[in-house]
């Protein structure tokens, strides 16, 4: 029988590989799977307290907000607050990033981007939601106040980031730039435990992902693309939550995509909180990720402002450029 590997014991033992080597990317890897405990447990039991259903707000990006979202913004806030081991966050939910004050004149380094309970819309249908997380190096000046420059840097930039599906089980996935790891709570002893090692996606799958139902609104060669896979029997899954479509395709193989469409012609997805983390992650198992208009890896582009969208097509390798074909044909 393999031995337990926790997260703190895997990050402690790779500290060597993280970038600067410093205890606080360590802190903040440990603070983002608190978090993820804590709105874990409070995902679990949404259907039993009075935390389900609309908050009655709209975030930054102008989607109903739903209680969930708030409580799992206001846990990560918290719990990185608490360390000190971050500058700022910014967030889906918050409209501006958020300065986190020195602790005990500790001067952070590192500024976190999330997107607290993406898929959201799912809660009251008991459908698999997810936290996604970045991790960024400050631009600006250490000791001082973070800056709108520490937020809007490239996803190729990125120190570390990953995701927490909340799904049949809990499971941290993340990369420190060295690969990508999986880990599953284990709630009998409240630890996540190492159960995906090494992450790599295949090369193809027989899978693609995209809402179907905005068929007539796509690019033509879009809808080329979308008929190629069909007429090749190809299997359509598509969950409404991108953690959970974007983690089936990186254990199985495959391609995800949101396309702009002719009312929202930018795409819907936002690039810091979604599509970087994801894109980063997904390069980092040997996947791609690119914007389905100029054909850029999506972590390559310059970001103008914290709530911006993007399109993306990410997955398996052979699958995004057999779609950047499509569209250059
Ligand atoms: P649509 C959830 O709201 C989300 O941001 C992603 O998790 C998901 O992939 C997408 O939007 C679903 O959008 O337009 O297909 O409902």
């Amino acid at each position: 029988m393999n031995r337990i590997v926790t997260l703190d014991e895997f990050i402690t033992h790779r500290q060597k590989d993280f970038p600067y080597a410093s205890g606080e990317l360590t802190g903040l890897l440990h603070d983002i799977g608190l978090a993820a405990k804590i709105v874990n447990r409070e995902v679990n039991k949404a259907g039993l307290v009075n935390i389900l259903g609309k908050a009655g707000t709209d975030n930054a990006s102008g989607d109903e907000v739903q209680k969930l979202d708030i409580y799992a913004n206001e846990k990560l806030l918290e719990s990185l607050r608490n360390s000190g081991e971050c500058c700022g966050v910014a967030s889906e939910e918050m409209e501006d990033f958020f300065p986190i004050q020195s602790v005990e004149g500790k001067q952070s380094n590192y500024v976190v981007i999330c997107d607290p309970l993406d898929g959201s819309s799912n809660i009251d249908v008991n459908v698999s939601l997810g936290t996604i997380f970045g991790i960024y190096r400050r631009k600006s000046h250490p000791g001082g106040i973070c800056e709108l420059e520490d937020f809007l840097q490239k996803g190729s930039e990125l120190v570390a980031a990953g995701y927490v599906l909340y799904g049949t089980s809990t499971l941290l996935v993340f990369t420190t730039g060295k690969g990508v790891n999986g880990f599953t709570l284990d709630p009998s002893i409240g630890e996540f435990c190492l159960s995906h090692p090494n992450i790599r996606i295949a090369e193809r799958g027989s899978q693609y992902s995209i809402n179907q139902g905005y068929y007539k609104r796509f690019d033509e060669k879009v809808k080329r693309f979308i008929d190629h896979y069909s007429n090749a029997r190809m299997s359509l899954r598509y969950i409404g939550s991108m953690v959970a479509d974007v983690h089936r395709i990186l254990l199985k193989g495959g391609i995800f995509l949101y396309p702009g469409t002719e009312d929202r012609p930018e795409g819907k997805l936002r690039l810091l909180y979604e599509c970087n983390p994801l894109g980063y992650l997904m390069e980092q198992a040997g996947g791609k990720a690119i914007h389905c208009t100029t054909l850029e890896p999506v972590t390559a582009i310059q970001p103008t402002a914290l709530h911006q969208r993007v399109s993306i097509a990410i997955g398996s390798k052979g699958m995004v450029e057999e779609f950047e074909q499509f569209m250059k044909s």
